[in-house]
């Protein structure tokens, strides 16, 4: 029996250190990243400049994140609303609910941060 108890008990740590925002996507999301971000590793200038497209859902300037409905990602994302963190907090001022925009997130933590992006008129 104890056998058992001890992968159920790593599977709770991992879900619990995910980001809380992000909570209710986020068990979902990492079963879909494991694969492509491997992949996307072999070939990271293609995945540099790779561009998701998203929907401002909410702006969070004291977490200093954005809730973001994106659809299909470069990364292999599948489409889903989560909250990412930004590499620049002054972003936050230059974005609004309801804004679309083009973005892309850094490999190096799961694709968890915008690095880069633009609004789409
Ligand atoms: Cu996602």
């Amino acid at each position: 029996m104890k056998t058992l108890i001890v992968p159920a008990l790593a599977a709770l740590v991992f879900v619990a250190s995910g980001t809380a925002t992000a909570q209710m996507d986020h068990s979902m999301h990492g079963a879909a990243m494991a694969k492509p971000v491997a992949s996307a590793a072999a070939s990271p200038k293609a995945d540099a400049t790779a561009m998701g497209e998203g929907e401002v859902k909410k702006l969070n300037k004291a977490r200093g994140t954005v809730t973001l409905a994106h659809g299909p990602l470069p990364n292999g994302m599948p489409a889903m609303t989560m909250a990412y963190k930004v590499k620049e907090a002054a972003w936050l001022d230059q974005l609004q609910v309801g804004q679309k925009i083009r973005f892309a997130t850094d490999p190096a933590d799961g694709g968890m941060t915008v690095t880069r992006f633009e609004l789409v008129k």
